[in-house]
């Protein structure tokens, strides 16, 4: 069976305007785009169609998450905010997160394409699924959006699954360098949704992620972080998924796993400060893959999130679907030489350190 992948021409033109407005109004900056503009998944897109993967893929139709479909996980308030704001000339989420005029249609697309990715892999159409969408999703709570986020696409997803499909547990391994804290926030309470987070420590949202975000009510001990020092490359993450993410992932037995996937984390990134390679979220992807195919039928759904390497994010987003197809391109990763003389992969001390105590939590799953 294939993999699928969706992408919508639209979700290039969702507008996030001139960063320097937002980021130093008193213009210090030099008037320029937002960190989080289309350039890094067009080339993510277009490598797919020039290395001959895209060939190889199903692609499956983004639709509109309806604004009932959206109310699954968010406030009507909050949703009538962005669309009354995208109808006129745009707005801005929170701060930061700035958008132009139709954004909320772009992102009841985002929602609604990561729906789709799960319906077509829930239905058994593909074997997994890649959803290239923007804007982004994790960071938005049930009742803001923030962090370049307008809609928990990933959270508004997983309630689809379990409302249309019946769907009982479903994990998410969110392995963009930032906290996942919206979709962590959305299901704190619900032991059914497994919320696990990979992320830099204290890198954004302020004085969020930490280990002591456990879950709360029925949902304790079913929300993981595993908060990593900088400087985190492939033997850190490997190491975070052998004796966190996959351990976890056995306890909890998900009948579906969701990735909010960004490639923010990789070592050439502008706003973090890890050092991911390709080879890194092949190996990643990988294991998730195993995870799936152990514990539900294979079914294995990713959401695009952050990446904001122009150079690095395709060859990132190559080496990921290239092992969910379990086809090899010839495209070689450039970068891959020149990373790797700059060593320090392996797995450090301090860095098992901050995973051995996330490795403490998995316990609390039933
Ligand atoms: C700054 C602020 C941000 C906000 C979000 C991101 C990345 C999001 C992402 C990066 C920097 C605020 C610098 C607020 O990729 N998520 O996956 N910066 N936030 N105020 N100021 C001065
Ligand atoms: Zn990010």
């Amino acid at each position: 069976m294939a993999t699928g992948f969706v992408f919508h021409e639209l979700y290039m033109w969702h507008n996030t305007w001139n960063w320097a407005q937002v980021f130093a109004p008193s213009l210090t900056v030099q008037p320029g785009e937002h960190a989080e503009n289309p350039e890094t998944k067009r080339r993510f897109r277009n490598l797919l169609e020039v290395s001959g993967l895209l060939d190889q893929l199903v692609t499956i139709k983004a639709r509109y998450a309806s604004e009932d479909e959206i109310a699954r996980v968010h406030t009507r308030e909050h949703i009538a905010r962005i669309k009354a704001m995208s109808a006129e000339n745009g707005g801005d989420a929170s701060s930061l997160t700035p958008f132009g005029k139709g954004s909320f249609e772009i992102a009841q697309l985002a929602a609604g394409g990561t729906m789709a990715a799960c319906d077509a892999v829930i239905e058994g159409r593909v074997k997994n699924a890649y959803a290239l969408v923007r804007p982004p999703g994790h960071h938005a709570t049930a009742d803001v959006g923030m962090g370049f986020c307008l809609f928990g696409n990933v959270a508004v997803a997983i309630a689809h699954a379990r409302a249309t499909h019946g769907l009982g547990r479903i994990a998410t391994v969110d392995w963009d360098v930032h906290h996942g804290n919206g979709t962590q926030s959305i299901f704190y309470a619900d032991p059914t949704t497994l919320t696990i987070s990979l992320h830099q420590d204290n890198l954004f949202p302020d004085a969020s992620g930490s280990l002591a975000e456990r879950g709360e009510g029925a949902g304790e001990g079913y929300n993981i972080n595993i908060p990593l020092p900088p400087g985190s490359g492939d033997g850190a993450y490997l190491a975070a998924f052998e004796q966190v993410v996959l351990p976890a992932l056995r306890r909890f037995k998900p009948d579906l796993i969701i990735v909010p996937s960004g490639f923010d984390a990789s070592g050439v990134d502008p706003l973090g400060r890890m050092m991911v390679t390709s080879e890194g979220y092949r190996a990643m992807t990988g294991l998730l893959m195993q995870a799936a195919s152990e514990l539900c039928g294979g079914r294995l759904v990713m959401s695009h999130e952050g990446g904001y390497s122009p150079m690095y994010v395709p060859y990132c987003g190559l080496a990921v679907m290239e092992e969910m197809t379990g086809i090899r391109t010839a495209v070689e990763d450039p970068w891959k030489p020149h990373m790797a003389k700059w060593g320090q992969q392996a797995l450090q001390p301090h860095q098992q350190q901050a995973i051995a105590a996330a490795a403490r939590l998995i316990e609390a799953i039933a």
